[in-house]
């Protein structure tokens, strides 16, 4: 690699890898390359079967996201991503699954670099405490995720709700001044149009699924169980209905896309003491990934499948073997 050659950069769409992403520019940048944001990365069918076949544009780097052995760069902290290759030879590589979230390990990267980032403090905690589901300690109750007052929690919830977004957040982030200066990013791209529309559009539909919640959620044991096939989940739902509940367990779908996802509850005193179930090991059993308290099993084909896996895994939870 030669100064000025450019470096896609490929990343998770969620807050944490898309602010990654912007960290990693900024980072490319001051040593001399030419950086470009390649594209945002979803877990599903296409990673699942054809990761290796994957269409990348090289050279290129993965942050927050599956790696891929063509990558000259590897940004992660996900266990379950963990490989046995040699990371050793890339340039541009950090690799710590206790980190919070990616954005301080850019933070880590730039400065082994001798590279500053500027005031970036802010925007490295806020995403902390969104891929780290650090709510409680900063006082946050699951609707304050659901439907933001704050800042930060709107542009989280817009990025997952419409990833569509994300080369505007891009875009937008790359081009701000005043806002960059003020470590006050995400502040002020919760103010753009498209993403106040986003919020007002949300709340008539976390509504009506936390009407679906009720109706379909039961508890076994000390774990929510929900079946929301057909109807639309949101994200920390179970602790809008359940918030003292300790594991949360559930078969989602979007689009003909099935999911089953689990995890500790974040707002129950069961996180800070030591569970007794690693979800990521049991995701990773059926071809999913995560980490200790948060995982998923994505790219399950149809419902009867789907619910199959539920059931095999909900019986790991009652009998807390993995
Ligand atoms: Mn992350």
């Amino acid at each position: 690699m030669q100064k000025g050659d450019k470096i896609y950069i490929y990343f998770h769409a969620d807050l944490d890898g898309v602010v990654s992403a912007f960290l990693m520019k900024k980072l490319l940048l001051a040593e001399g390359y030419t950086a470009e944001y390649g594209e945002y990365l979803n877990y599903g069918r296409v990673v699942k079967e054809g990761w290796n076949e994957y269409p990348f544009k090289e050279p290129f780097v993965i942050i927050d996201f599956k790696y891929h052995p063509k990558a000259i760069g590897y940004v992660d902290h996900h266990e379950t991503h963990k490989m046995d290759c040699d990371l050793s030879g890339l340039q541009y590589c950090i690799f710590e699954p206790k980190a919070k979230a990616c954005t301080g390990l850019l933070e880590k990267l730039a400065e082994s670099k001798g590279v500053k980032l500027g005031r970036v403090k802010r925007l490295i905690t806020q995403s902390e405490i969104v891929d780290a589901a650090d709510y409680p300690k900063f006082g946050l109750k699951p609707i304050d995720y659901i439907l933001p007052k704050r800042g930060f929690l709107k542009v989280a919830r817009a990025i997952e709700d419409d990833n569509t977004i994300i080369p505007r957040i891009l875009h937008d982030l790359d081009e701000m001044r005043i806002a960059d200066w003020f470590d006050f990013r995400l502040e002020s791209l919760a103010q753009k149009k498209y993403v106040r529309k986003i919020m007002i559009n949300l709340r008539g539909r976390v509504k009506k699924s936390f009407t679906d919640f009720k109706s379909s959620s039961k508890i076994v044991g000390d774990t929510v169980v929900y079946d929301f096939y057909g109807k639309e989940f949101f994200r920390y739902m179970p602790g809008v209905v359940y918030l003292k509940s300790k594991y949360w367990l559930g078969l989602v779908e979007r689009d003909g896309n099935f999911a089953i996802k689990m995890g500790v509850n974040p707002w129950s005193k069961t996180r800070d003491a030591e569970s007794n179930i690693d979800v990521g090991v049991i995701a990773k059993k059926y071809g999913g990934g995560g980490h200790k308290a948060v995982a998923a099993i994505p790219g399950l084909t149809n419902y009867d499948e789907a619910k199959r896996v539920l059931e095999e895994v909900k019986q790991k939870f009652v009998e807390k073997i993995i």
